[in-house]
């Protein structure tokens, strides 16, 4: 114990009173600095003898030692205190439930997909798919649409920015029967050699486009076609294949089919066929689901086939439209917008 003991405890005091490390670095100075209380005892050591210069200095000295042990302890203190806040920021709560991932689920639309390919396939129908932008020939002259006929407006189709040898527009399929051409092209081109042609029993389904939207139509919607071409095949084999998917597909035995004659101009004669179901809240009322008939000889001749040789029908249908009868959705737009709260009900 000597006088200086008061210096350390106002050190000490001054230490523990400096919240950060460099308030802590300015109480340091004060003490122990150039101009600090510590230097201006060291240098009142020059007035004194040397005895006393002995005696003082070592008490300086040690008050310094003391001084310096109290900065250690605040310095290692407010390190550790600023470590304790660093990792209480960053605790982790292992006990929170994990982020997880959605699980995903079929679209209506494309549950509506499987089915009909699934039935058709039963059936022995074939799956074709393939481009959605089409050249002028696929999409409309092969389908008995001649070049600058009037009736390609009625299509509203949306076009592309690219043009094909013949200087015509690429255009975005405004229906599925492209594919079902460059599948009876390419089934003609294959079995050219063999008399008689294995038949042709395909469906086509897919994303098609027209300028057209509301609450029944949408720019982009799906199609899915189906093509039966042989020696031998007639009308009544629509009605038979046509007939049993509906009854398939909407699960109805006794379901009802009206072919209600139509035109289209690559079939002819043509019908649209309504179905009636025979309960629920649509009883008994004529509902449109798909257009048919029999392929126009100009078509036949455009699968590179002999008209006078093989005959078939050909049918189209709307996915969407069969979605929402079967789901019982009344606005088509639903489907395309994507809300979770209505496609969840589907999975
Ligand atoms: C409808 C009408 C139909 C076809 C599509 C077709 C395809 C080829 C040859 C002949 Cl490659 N026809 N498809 C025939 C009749 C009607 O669809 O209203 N669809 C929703």
């Amino acid at each position: 114990m000597n006088d200086l003991d008061p210096l350390v405890a106002a050190a000490s005091a001054d230490f523990a009173a400096a919240p950060t490390p460099a308030e802590l670095e300015n109480a340091k100075a004060r003490f122990l600095g150039k101009a600090g209380r510590v230097t201006e005892l060291l240098k009142g050591l020059a007035a004194l003898s040397p005895d006393e210069k002995k005696t003082r200095g070592a008490e300086i000295n040690q008050t310094k030692q003391r001084i310096e042990a109290a900065l250690s302890a605040r310095r290692a203190a407010l390190a550790e205190a600023e470590l304790d806040a660093q990792l209480r920021a960053e605790a982790l709560d292992v006990t929170l439930p994990g982020r997880q991932r959605g699980l995903g689920g079929l679209h209506p639309v494309s549950r509506t997909m499987e089915r009909i390919e699934a039935i058709f396939g039963s059936m022995g129908f074939d799956v074709a798919d393939g481009p959605e932008i089409e050249t002028d020939w696929m999409s409309f002259t092969a389908l008995n649409n001649p070049e600058n006929h009037p009736a390609r407006s009625m299509q509203d189709t949306f076009y592309v920015d690219m043009k094909d040898e013949g200087g015509r527009w690429y255009n975005l399929r405004p229906h599925t029967s492209p594919m079902q051409v460059r599948y009876a092209r390419a089934h003609a081109a294959r079995y050219a050699g063999v008399d008689p042609m294995p038949e042709i029993r395909v469906i086509a389904p897919g994303r098609t486009y027209r300028v057209d939207s509301d609450a029944t139509h949408s720019p982009m919607f799906h199609q899915c076609e189906g093509l039966w071409i042989g020696e031998n095949v007639s009308f009544k084999d629509l009605k038979v294949v046509f007939t049993e998917f509906c009854r398939k597909f909407f699960e109805s035995e006794d379901l009802r089919l009206r072919f209600r004659p139509s035109f289209f101009p690559f079939t002819e004669p043509s019908a649209e066929i309504d179905i009636a179901f025979a309960s629920g809240p649509l009883k008994g009322q004529w509902l449109e689901v798909a257009g048919s008939g029999q392929v126009h000889p100009n078509v036949v001749r455009n699968f590179g086939l002999d008209p006078e040789r093989y005959i078939g029908f050909a049918f189209g249908m709307g996915p969407d439209r069969l979605a929402m009868l079967r789901y019982g959705v009344n606005d088509l737009r639903l489907f395309f917008e994507n809300d979770l709260r209505f496609l969840r009900q589907f999975n």
